[in-house]
């Protein structure tokens, strides 16, 4: 499909000197744990069915998760509560993500991060968001056929996508609708919603600021928002 087109593509942009840099070094230097394995250590392209109706939208991978296994939220702790939380909803086929080649598959969802290189403290500037937009634009473009529902997880990807909603037809409400848990925003000009959900990293998870209820409610709603 033109999704796998983009996805072989993305594979090599170079565009943040910071980013390259700093994912091929610990594509190097490795995480003890992980010594014998070989690093992706590029972009981390969008995983899951070209007509999905459901987007999850992530920051950016983390550097021992997808920027050492090459997909999306796999092989970390993050990925560890999203593909659980995912399964449980019926939306994957089972409930851990641990390498490309672990047999996992989503229905009806989409995955990607607004930034697709592992970023430094797992913080990516501003421009670094900027540069990497196109590639998110042309991932909505394609998805938009069937695309009802974005899950943002967490505030820098509720932002990154109201500057490219153009690539939905639609626009983007002044002043910007503010991030939260469970925030739902029709996006005006398109038959898509926001649903804001707290980021799922240990930060979160670890100190109870995100539950797996509050996770379970969240793909509820995108659920039956897909119905609607
Ligand atoms: O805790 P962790 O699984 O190592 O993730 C670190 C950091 O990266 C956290 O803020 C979540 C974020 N992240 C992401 O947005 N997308 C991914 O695929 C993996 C991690
Ligand atoms: Fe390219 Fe995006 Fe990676 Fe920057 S973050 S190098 S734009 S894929």
């Amino acid at each position: 499909s033109d999704l796998d087109a983009l996805d072989a593509c993305v594979a090599h942009c170079r565009a943040c000197e910071r980013l390259v840099e700093w994912r091929e070094r610990v594509a190097v230097e490795k995480r003890a744990a992980f010594a014998d394995q070989t690093y992706w250590g590029r972009p981390a392209p969008g995983f899951g069915p070209p007509d999905a109706r459901i987007l999850v939208l992530g920051l950016a991978p983390a550097a021992h998760g997808a920027n050492r296994t090459g997909r999306v939220f796999t092989g970390d702790r993050s990925g560890d509560w999203l593909y659980a939380a995912l399964h449980r909803a019926g939306l994957a086929n089972q409930p851990t993500s641990v390498s490309v080649d672990d047999g996992l598959e989503l229905d009806d969802v989409r995955i990607v991060a607004a930034v697709r290189c592992a970023p430094p403290a797992n913080k990516p500037t501003p421009p670094e968001r900027d540069t990497c937009a196109p590639w998110l634009v042309r991932e909505l473009e394609l998805l938009k056929p069937t695309l009802r529902v974005i899950v943002a997880l967490g505030a820098f990807a509720w932002t990154s996508f109201w500057p490219v909603v153009g690539a939905l037809g639609g626009t983007a409400p002044r002043p910007r609708p503010k991030f939260g848990h469970g925030a739902a925003v029709a996006v005006p000009g398109t038959g898509v919603t926001m649903l804001g959900c707290y980021h799922v990293s240990q930060q979160n998870t670890f100190t109870g600021v995100l539950t797996e209820p509050m996770l379970d409610g969240i793909f509820a709603q995108a659920k039956a928002l897909t119905q609607m």
